[in-house]
């Protein structure tokens, strides 16, 4: 499995089926690869509402993907699924399996967690994670069961305490990324200013390039 010191946090795409029209895996997959080709450094795959067979088959195709493309692999919520299909890591959140067990079974792999609150970050530190995910930062109809909407200077008192990677979460778009990096976040995640857009490709490079303008200021 890739280790954290591979981990590049500047473009988190979190993607999910059921956020695409077409449910094939093979047209997933299809319109995951530009989005990839054009800027992604990390891809995230959440398998909210599918069957456990099928989510195996998806994962499986987006494993092939991404060694493709070299880019990690990270699971949402299932430790199962990421060891199955060899991923590079999970990510989990308050609601599930806690940390300490994912640590355990994911040895060196990656174990990102949400934080909300600075309490999360202790918990984050103590558990083992390598990286959290800050959020909501801005407003967002992507998640329902989210907690407060952070703001950049909520994000900014995260990052400061934290001591490991922060991607910020939340209504991230290609309007205020560059204000997420320079509120202190690594990188930012984003899930429906890519797969909402109508080219996700280009889409993820425009991304891209505001963080990266952004990191270089922020240094
Ligand atoms: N966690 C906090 S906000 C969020 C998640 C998964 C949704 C992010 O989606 P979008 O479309 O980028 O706002
Ligand atoms: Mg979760």
């Amino acid at each position: 499995m890739r280790k954290i010191q591979d981990f590049d946090p500047r473009l988190y795409l979190a993607t999910d089926p059921a956020f695409i029209p077409c449910r094939e895996p093979a047209a997933f997959v299809d319109i995951l690869e530009p989005c990839l080709a054009q800027g992604c450094t990390v891809l995230q795959l959440r398998l909210k509402a599918t069957p456990a067979r099928v989510a195996y088959e998806i994962a499986l195709r987006v494993r092939e993907l991404t060694r493709r493309h070299q880019i990690p692999l990270i699971l949402n919520d299932r430790v199962d699924l990421a060891l199955a299909v060899e991923a590079d890591g999970v990510h989990l959140g308050r609601s599930d399996m806690p940390l300490e067990a994912a640590r355990r079974l994911m040895g060196g792999g990656i174990v990102g967690y949400s934080v909300n609150q600075p309490e999360h970050l202790q918990y984050a530190r103590e558990a083992g994670a390598d990286y959290v995910g800050a959020g909501p930062v801005f407003a967002t109809g992507t998640k329902q069961d989210t907690g407060g909407v952070l703001g950049l200077s909520g994000l900014s008192a995260l990052a400061e305490r934290a001591d490991m990677p922060v991607v910020a979460i939340g209504g991230i778009n290609s309007v205020n990324a560059a204000e997420a990096i320079r509120a202190g976040a690594n990188g930012v995640c984003v899930i429906s200013a890519v797969l909402a857009a109508v080219d996700p490709g280009a889409a993820a490079a425009e991304l891209r390039h505001h963080v990266d303008s952004a990191s270089r200021i922020a240094g």
